[in-house]
């Protein structure tokens, strides 16, 4: 199978236990605006990691490896939801359509983004209840999405003036934003094989990630005049060092000790290529 269908399989085991998520009997209201973002078609990057990671270690997918990546997505698009409401990023449009509180107004967008985030840590509840040996999992994704991983991240961001932030500021707040839910991902994988002498890798691998997908996303908007390192380090610097990032998570992921040719090629098409067919 190649790179892209590979790809396809794991994002339709993610989709299909997404699409199974959310009971009938939630308000109506409340669950279509829970619907309209968890069901609109990101391309799923973080419980794909996940997975992969499981199999990579050789290790067939369970029904518990699907919740737990399915809370990992649940996670994610509450983050969506509420960095673009109008108190934080006000953004009208996401992944081409509507922001959720353009469609359903700020409170139930925000309460759309609680649902999720309940969701998800009941998924994973239920999961550590049927299978304590998960419960490192949870740990770790309540521990990157929190207020020492992604919340603080966003806190962060809120409380520097981008203009005025050097590159270090504007690293630390990557760091914590956006590499931490890939960290939870890969991470959560290495744990759920039991592979812990794997972690520093697996951190490694997703921090120099994160910092470049942060990167490459900048570099697409460049022209914006928002302030990012890609704007303050200029272009060419900017491609230098998403180059060099990129290859720092090559470089980690070939001592993660696991079959890594998936990830591999997934590093590449995010980092290097584009992402318009993941
Ligand atoms: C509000 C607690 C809270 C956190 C917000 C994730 C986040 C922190 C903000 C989202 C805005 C943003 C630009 C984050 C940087 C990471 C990033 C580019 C996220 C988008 O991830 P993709 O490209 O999204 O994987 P899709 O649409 O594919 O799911």
């Amino acid at each position: 199978m190649g790179f892209t269908e590979e790809y396809g399989r794991l994002k339709k085991i993610t989709e299909d236990g997404l699409a199974a998520l959310l009971p009938e009997n939630i308000p109506d209201k409340l669950r279509k605006s829970m619907a309209y973002s968890l069901t609109d078609g990101g391309k799923r990057l973080r419980p794909v990691m996940y997975l992969a990671v499981c199999e990579a270690y050789g290790r067939p997918l369970t029904g518990r490896d699907i919740a737990v990546a399915c809370a990992i997505e649940c996670v994610h698009t509450y983050s969506l939801i509420h960095d673009d409401l109008p108190s934080m990023d006000n953004d009208d449009m996401r992944r081409g359509r509507p922001t959720n509180h353009k469609v359903f107004g700020p409170a139930m967008a925000t309460l759309a983004g609680d649902g999720l985030l309940n969701l998800a840590y009941e998924l994973l509840s239920a999961v550590v209840c049927m299978d304590p040996g998960y419960a490192p999992v949870m740990r770790e994704i309540s521990a990157c999405a929190g207020a020492l991983g992604m919340v603080g991240g966003q806190a962060l961001e809120f409380d520097t003036d981008l203009s005025k932030a050097d590159a270090r500021r504007l690293t630390d707040i990557t760091i914590l934003k956006t590499a931490k839910l890939f960290e939870c991902a890969v991470v959560g994988g290495a744990l759920a094989c039991e592979r812990e002498n794997s972690l520093p890798a697996w951190r490694a691998f997703a921090a120099a990630f994160g910092r470049a997908f942060q990167l490459r996303d900048d570099l697409l908007d460049i022209e914006s005049g928002e302030h990012s390192l890609a704007a303050l380090l200029g272009k060419e610097r900017a491609e230098q060092e998403l180059e060099k990032l990129t290859a720092e998570a090559e470089k980690a992921l070939s001592m993660t000790d696991c079959e890594g040719g998936f990830l591999s090629e997934l590093t590449a098409a995010v980092l290097r290529r584009n992402t318009d067919g993941l």
